[in-house]
Parts: C-alpha cells; sequence; structure tokens
C-alpha cells in the first residue's frame, strides 16, 4: 500500500505493522509498504489513509512462478527471455567461457554460508597487468533482475568482442569481472520458498549483505536487531559472501565497481554512510552522469543520479567499501522498475533493462581509470 501520514503518531503505527518498506524512505508524507490483513486493521483503526498498490504480492509471486514453471515446460528458447535459477546462471558461466575460452574464464571468489560456490567470469583480452572492473548482481536475494542483466552484460561482451569495437576496447584495455549471484543461498530461498527473501540464510534470520561492509558499518540506516531487513551482522564482513567479493576486489587492481540492484531506475555514487561529498563527489558524479546518458540513448528510461546517502543514508553498503578501501569508483545501480509490483519484473524486460545495464558498464569502462 501507499500510506499517507499526517502525525509522527500515525508513522510510528505505520512502522510497527508494516511487514515490508518498499519505498526509499518512511520519513515522507507518504510511502510504500507491505502489509498483511491485521497491519491493515491497524491503519483503519487509526484512521491512517492507504491506497492499495498491489492487493496480494503472494498472487504476483505465485503468478510468475507458474510463468517460469510453464515455460520451462514448453520452450527452452532466449536464455534471457525467462529468470534463471542459481544452477542455471552459475552453470551458464561455463558455457560462456567455453564459447570464449580466449576470452572468457570461471574463477572461484569464494563458497556461501551453506556451501554454494560463489563464481565470476574473468573477461579480457588484455595482455600483461590490466587494470580492473567488476559487476556483481544479487546481493540481494529477491533483487532477480540483477542476477540477469549481470550475466547477460557477461553474455553481450562474450558475443560482441569480435563485432562491436566497443566492447574490443573495452576488453583490451580492461580485465571485466562479472559475479552475477554473490548470494546465492538466498537467491535460491527466494526462487524456492520466499519470493521477497533479501538476506542472506545466515542462521538464525539472515545478515543484510549491503549493511555487512566496514565503511561505516554499524551507522545509520542499519540495524543490529537480528530480524531486521537490513541486519548488519555481528561485525563487518562477518559474512562469507561479502568476504568473497571483498576479497576479489582487493586482490585485482579494480578501478571501478558496479553493485547491481533493484528497484527503482537509480545511479548511486559514493558516499552511502554519510551526507559529507566524498572527497571526488564530482568526478564521480560525472561518471554517474556518463552512465545515466548511456542508458538513456537506449530505451529512453531516466536512471535518477545522486549521492547514495541523498537517497537515504546507510552504513557498511558495497559501493562505500569499494571507494573508501578497495580504491574503485563503486555505484548502486538500482535497475527497473521505478515501482509497481517492484521486485518482480515482466520477463520481457530482461534484455531492455539488460541494454541498459550494458549501456552503464560500457561507458564507465572507457572514461575510468
Ligand atoms: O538499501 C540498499 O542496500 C540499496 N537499495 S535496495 O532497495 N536494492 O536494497 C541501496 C544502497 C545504496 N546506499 C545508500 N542508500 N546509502
Ligand atoms: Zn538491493
Amino acid at each position: 500500500m501507499r500510506v499517507q501520514v499526517h502525525s509522527e503518531a500515525q508513522r510510528a503505527v505505520v512502522r510497527t505493522a508494516m511487514l515490508d518498506l518498499w519505498s526509499d524512505s518512511d520519513t515522507g508524507a507518504t510511502f510504500d509498504v507491505v502489509m498483511d490483513l491485521e497491519g491493515l486493521d491497524a491503519l483503519r483503526e487509526r484512521g491512517i489513509a492507504f491506497e492499495v498498490l498491489v492487493p496480494d504480492i503472494d498472487v504476483v509471486a505465485a503468478a510468475e512462478r507458474a510463468r517460469i514453471e510453464g515455460a520451462e515446460i514448453a520452450r527452452p528458447g532466449n536464455w534471457f527471455a525467462e529468470y534463471r535459477d542459481y544452477d542455471t546462471v552459475d552453470a551458464y558461466l561455463d558455457v560462456l567461457a567455453a564459447r570464449r575460452p580466449d576470452l572468457a574464464r570461471v574463477e572461484h571468489l569464494g563458497v556461501s554460508t551453506n556451501g554454494r560456490r560463489i563464481r565470476a567470469l574473468r573477461l579480457s583480452a588484455a595482455e600483461g597487468e590490466a587494470k580492473a572492473i567488476v559487476v556483481n548482481g544479487g546481493q540481494h536475494a529477491r533483487e532477480w533482475i540483477s542476477v540477469m542483466v549481470s550475466t547477460c552484460v557477461a553474455d553481450r561482451m562474450v558475443a560482441g568482442y569480435d563485432t562491436d569495437p566497443r566492447i574490443r576496447g573495452v576488453l583490451d584495455a580492461r580485465v571485466v569481472w562479472v559475479a552475477p549471484v554473490i548470494n546465492p543461498d538466498g537467491y535460491v530461498h527466494s526462487w524456492e520458498s520466499d519470493r521477497y527473501w533479501r538476506k542472506n540464510r545466515a542462521e538464525p534470520y539472515g545478515v543484510d549483505l549491503n549493511r555487512n561492509w566496514s565503511v561505516g558499518f554499524g551507522g545509520r540506516g542499519s540495524s543490529s536487531n537480528r530480524r531486521s531487513q537490513i541486519y548488519r551482522g555481528p561485525h563487518a564482513f562477518s559474512e562469507p559472501e561479502t568476504r568473497a567479493l571483498r576479497d576479489l576486489i582487493t586482490r585485482e587492481p579494480v578501478i571501478a565497481h558496479v553493485d547491481f540492484h533493484s528497484f527503482g531506475q537509480m545511479i548511486l555514487y559514493p558516499w552511502g554512510h554519510t551526507k559529507k561529498p566524498a572527497p571526488e563527489r564530482d568526478r564521480l558524479a560525472a561518471l554517474g552522469d556518463a552512465m545515466a546518458s548511456a542508458i538513456a540513448a537506449t530505451h529512453g528510461e531516466r536512471y535518477k543520479l545522486m549521492s547514495a546517502a541523498d537517497l537515504y543514508t546507510a552504513g557498511g553498503t558495497a559501493l562505500d567499501w569499494s571507494y573508501g578501501e578497495g580504491g574503485a569508483d563503486g555505484f548502486t545501480i538500482e535497475l527497473r522498475p521505478t515501482g509497481g509490483s517492484g521486485f518482480v519484473l515482466p520477463p520481457e524486460q530482461i534484455v531492455p533493462t539488460c541494454d541498459e545495464g550494458l549501456a552503464a558498464v560500457l561507458a564507465l569502462a572507457e572514461r575510468v581509470d
């Protein structure tokens, strides 16, 4: 629902009653929340105005599930015509490497809480040491489009090296690492049990990986409550998933990092943990602006550009670590859609969203050094 609050008392009622927040913040006069029927009763009792945006998000998830199961039996088709599960995405990295062993190889980054492997495709035609760009998806389990777009960026680079001079230019000069599923346990849980699961699967309630990084760890916009959707974990890098990505960025000469999320269509640059401008704010914003323009040039969609903290302050996120400790220009890109059904995006939008993701990565790779 979209709720409208007229007092801090009403806001407190909504905060207690809501199961999840789907707006960027719950501090304004209106914001979008997930509620059950009991929560709705609480709103009615207090006379809090609300509008139903999606009557039942479980119905939306069930329809998606039915579609995916039907599609799998009916036709394998274009790989990017439908969302793919963890095993299929992980296996596809091997397919891409086998297509162009001269350009691509699969590397092991680490092992998740429940023993699943976290892998990346290393793409390059550069000779000797070349600077690297890291692209990842799936820190948040339910943000399926981030997994598909990351995989698709890798696919396009493999397919386009011989024919697309821009891709060739990037891969001749740089190493591009693509890790589509940083949180495999969460992703599997989102496919098999709870479509709207966000965190990893650490016992007992999971950790929000994008609050588990060390820069600004423990700060505002993260929680010490283990049940919270933004639970940061017991200490920075307590989770094997964040360590796996951190170790890659530490070990390689990484100059830029794109962390794909959904949803909201935004490009966010450091800082996220403080409203203070980053030392190189203007340079970061210029890179972000180039990405936003490149995205708009593909399908006319607008991605808003701002510092992450201008969206909302959050300590312990990946982009701040990449920039503050990792020596890389870190960006969070919130992919499609802008709202509506949120994490459940129609599969027809995978390819156009991939066009946007690739445009952003190429624009960044061509400018950053
Ligand atoms: O909250 C997050 O981790 C990211 N948004 S999401 O809806 N995909 O969960 C945004 C993190 C960006 N950083 C800050 N806003 N500080
Ligand atoms: Zn996210």
